[in-house]
């Protein structure tokens, strides 16, 4: 096997197993891999180095099935174009570039948007370990408001301790709970943020399983709900009708020793689905939206051309 595909290999691995995850570094991570794997590639041939790249980008497009910036960052890099190999081979590059820039670009953004709407003595509940939703939890903190963040463990594979080793770092005055526990404290919540996998073309949100119950827990305790979610995390494919995929994961997970009992099984999907009715706003790069204008976002940012579909 040449080092190109066995770098690319290794990132599909990393995805795959979660050393790489969240899905704004899952978009960013491939686009670079992609990227890399172009550049290593030995040959003059343009049909081969299209092949060759189509078929790295099938690898990782099959990493993981429910974040849509995969397959949207996927997508960007693969709209290179060039009469040979050394000009198509520049294109592709310069589009996996421009895709990680514009990322890192739109979480600080996103970052200050959506800082704007937290008061100072307001107490913040968030879920999982979102980089977009701790940039408005960060730039909120580094404007000199005095916050205090709650997360969630966010069982089964804990990443709230990512989130609160991070709020620890930061100086944030932060409390772990368990999953269990929004119920008990969501009137104690000024406002809940959360980060997203996809948001669909009807505005609704897929993020980590246990999002859709603390969504319920905050409507009933009218508390506000907001996503901060990047424009590449929109989801063209649900124009079309198409329904988003939702990971389901190893019961190991969940109860290691389930080989043990025969009678058992576990249940373990990654993601759930919040709907639009529960969410107040979306915070994205190009503005703080409602949840009805998802729409837009997709047909307007991404360029999305239902004729060639
Ligand atoms: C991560 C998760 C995050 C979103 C958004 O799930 O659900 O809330 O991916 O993250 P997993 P970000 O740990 O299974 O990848 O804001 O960093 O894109």
């Amino acid at each position: 096997m040449t080092d190109s595909m066995d770098n690319l290999l290794g990132v599909a691995r990393d995805i795959k197993s979660m050393e790489i995850r969240g899905a704004a570094l899952i978009g960013r991570s491939a686009a670079q891999a992609l990227r890399d794997f172009a550049l290593e590639l030995n040959t003059n041939d343009l049909n081969e180095f299209n092949s060759e790249v189509s078929k790295a980008a099938d690898i990782l497009l099959n990493t993981r099935p429910t974040a849509v910036s995969l397959s949207n960052s996927i997508r960007m890099v693969m709209r290179y174009s060039g009469e040979d190999v050394e000009t198509a081979s520049q294109s592709l590059v310069s589009n996996a570039d421009n895709f990680v820039e514009r990322s890192l670009k739109a979480v600080e953004t996103i970052g200050k948007i959506g800082s704007h709407r937290i008061r100072d003595g307001d107490t913040i509940l968030t879920h999982c370990n979102s980089s977009v939703a701790l940039s408005i939890i960060k730039t909120t903190h580094q404007s000199g408001k005095n916050i205090k963040v709650i997360s969630t463990e966010s069982r089964p594979r804990y990443q709230g301790h990512l989130t609160i080793g991070m709020l620890n770092d930061w100086g944030i005055n932060t409390e772990l709970i368990v999953d269990s526990a929004v119920r008990t404290i969501i009137n104690e919540v000024d406002e809940v943020i959360v980060g997203a996998d996809v948001i669909t073309a009807n505005g609704s949100l897929v993020n980590k399983i246990g999002t859709a119950q603390i969504a319920l827990c905050a409507h009933e305790a009218r508390t506000s709900f907001m996503v901060a979610a990047e424009t590449y995390k929109f989801s063209p494919e649900t124009i079309m009708g198409e329904l988003v995929p939702i990971e389901m994961r190893q019961e190991e997970e969940v109860y290691p020793q389930i080989s043990d009992l025969k009678n058992v099984t576990v249940r373990n999907p990654a993601f759930d689905v919040t709907p639009h009715r529960y969410i107040d706003i979306i915070c994205t790069e190009v503005g703080a939206i409602p949840p009805e204008m998802s729409y837009m976002i997709i047909k307007e940012m991404q360029g999305w051309d239902l004729q060639n579909r």
